[in-house]
């Protein structure tokens, strides 16, 4: 209705839809922080919930519930004795390194009964890390098949557990028949600056392997 725009000056739309009203600061690439959405996945215990609280920036969305008998059946705790809860749909973090790269976790739920959640889970990320424990490396099998038939750009975190043995990058590698192109780290989930060397390195090996966009 014409009336109820009448107060503004004829010729200026209220509307910032000509491109000379944009300020400087709105147009300046250089500033504009980065959002990327980084996908970590890996089996049931390997340490997800805590890669993503042990770095996030603001308080973990966390979906743990305490495990009851019902799951007994599904979720394996032969190894992992000392876990009383389980993620039931996912972790979200975020952590913003060199004040203008943003990353946000999505951790996966580990259990398969979740698998119709990571479609939707990994749209829009820009690669993945797939945790790995050595005493349980096949628990990760299905987390590396799938990143490896979806295209998504990975990188396989050995997460080092005390008291378990440590094994080199390279061992790993042959173990679970990584291609070469596959960057693979020994780190542990428990270091905040383990989890960020980890997190660059799958920043630097997305950038390699994404064919740049023309702008
Ligand atoms: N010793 C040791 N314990 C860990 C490490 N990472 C995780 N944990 C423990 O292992 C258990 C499972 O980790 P969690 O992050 O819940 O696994 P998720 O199922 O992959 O989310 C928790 O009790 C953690 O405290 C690690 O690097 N070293
Ligand atoms: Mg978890």
């Amino acid at each position: 209705m014409d009336s109820v725009v009448s107060d503004a000056s004829p010729g200026v739309s209220p509307l910032l839809d000509d491109e000379e009203q944009l300020q400087a600061w709105q147009t300046d690439r250089t500033r504009a922080p980065i959002a990327t959405k980084i996908v970590v996945a890996g089996g049931f215990g390997v340490g997800k919930t805590t890669l993503v609280s042990t770095v996030s920036e603001i308080t973990p969305l966390q979906t743990e519930a305490l495990m009851t008998e019902a799951s007994e059946e599904t979720d394996d705790l032969t190894d992992t004795p000392e876990k009383l809860t389980t993620t039931v749909a996912m972790d979200f973090g975020r952590i913003t390194l060199d004040d203008d790269l943003v990353l946000y976790l999505f951790g996966t739920p580990g259990q398969q009964r979740f698998w119709f959640m990571w479609d939707d889970l990994v749209r829009g990320a820009i690669g993945a890390v797939v945790l790995a424990d050595t005493r349980r490396l096949a628990d990760c099998f299905p987390a590396l098949d799938y990143f490896e038939s979806s295209g998504l750009p990975y990188m396989v975190a050995v997460n080092h557990f005390d008291g378990s043995e440590r094994f080199e990058p390279e061992d790993v590698r042959e173990a679970l028949t990584i291609p070469a192109r596959i960057p693979v780290m020994i780190m542990d989930a428990r270091r905040r600056i383990s989890v960020i060397e980890t997190l660059l390195a799958l920043v630097g090996h997305a950038l390699d392997v994404t064919p740049e966009q023309p702008r």
